[in-house]
């Protein structure tokens, strides 16, 4: 039975689940990990669509409130590739950023921008809330950094001069997307979820 503070969360990506629960947790809100057969297909064309669905469908599933991420980096020089299409540029995040550095080969123009896109669902698959956050950096030539998780070692942001993966993670939260959409999230989570 659902309790007052209490999410499944609609992901199988073990470094989203370790950031969405410490800026969860820090409120008391108990989290329980989606049972693993439950996969969802994202058909969906932008992060808050399959936000959205990955929220309803589990949401359906357990009967319980659920709480979805859709996140990605978008390349300037890339017309905003790979985008919602991050997750399947390869096989691991090791795969990923070299496919990504190889595709960007001596571009000059480096900018890009990590999106993420953050949904509640009712036990009904009704979208109870939705938000979104943007964080602008630069890719880099080479990785740097171990901390993190994707392609944070490849996404520079000048103005702390440091990687996504040479940040702790409170400083990652600061600046980045998935930070930005949970400060948005926050402040109007406990007058939705009852
Ligand atoms: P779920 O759908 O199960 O949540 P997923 O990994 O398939 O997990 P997405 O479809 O949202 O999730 O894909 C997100 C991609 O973007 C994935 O390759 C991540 O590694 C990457 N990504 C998202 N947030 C990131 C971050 O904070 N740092 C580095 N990479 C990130």
């Amino acid at each position: 039975m659902t309790n007052h503070k209490f999410l499944v969360v609609a992901t199988s990506n073990p470094g989203k689940l370790k950031e969405m629960q410490v800026y969860l947790q820090d409120l008391g809100w108990e989290l329980q990990l989606k049972p693993a057969e439950l996969e969802i297909e994202e058909t969906g064309e932008t992060f808050i669509a399959n936000a959205c669905l990955k929220a309803s469908e589990i949401a359906k599933a357990t009967g319980e409130w659920s709480i979805a991420d859709d996140s990605g980096l978008m390349v300037d020089a890339l017309d905003g590739q790979p985008g919602i299409y991050s997750a399947r540029y390869g096989s691991s995040d090791a795969d990923r950023i070299s496919r990504l550095l190889r595709e960007l080969g001596s571009e000059q123009n480096r900018g890009a921008q990590f999106v993420c896109a953050i949904a509640i669902a009712r036990p009904d698959g009704t979208i109870a809330l939705q938000v979104e956050g943007i964080c602008r950096g630069e890719i880099l030539h080479s990785p740097r950094g171990t901390g993190g998780f994707g392609y944070d070692p490849i996404f520079y942001v000048p103005a702390q001069q440091q990687t996504f993966a040479e940040m702790t993670p409170d400083i990652k939260r600061l600046y980045s997307h998935r930070g930005q959409a949970f400060q948005s999230l926050l402040p109007q989570i406990d007058k939705i979820v009852k």
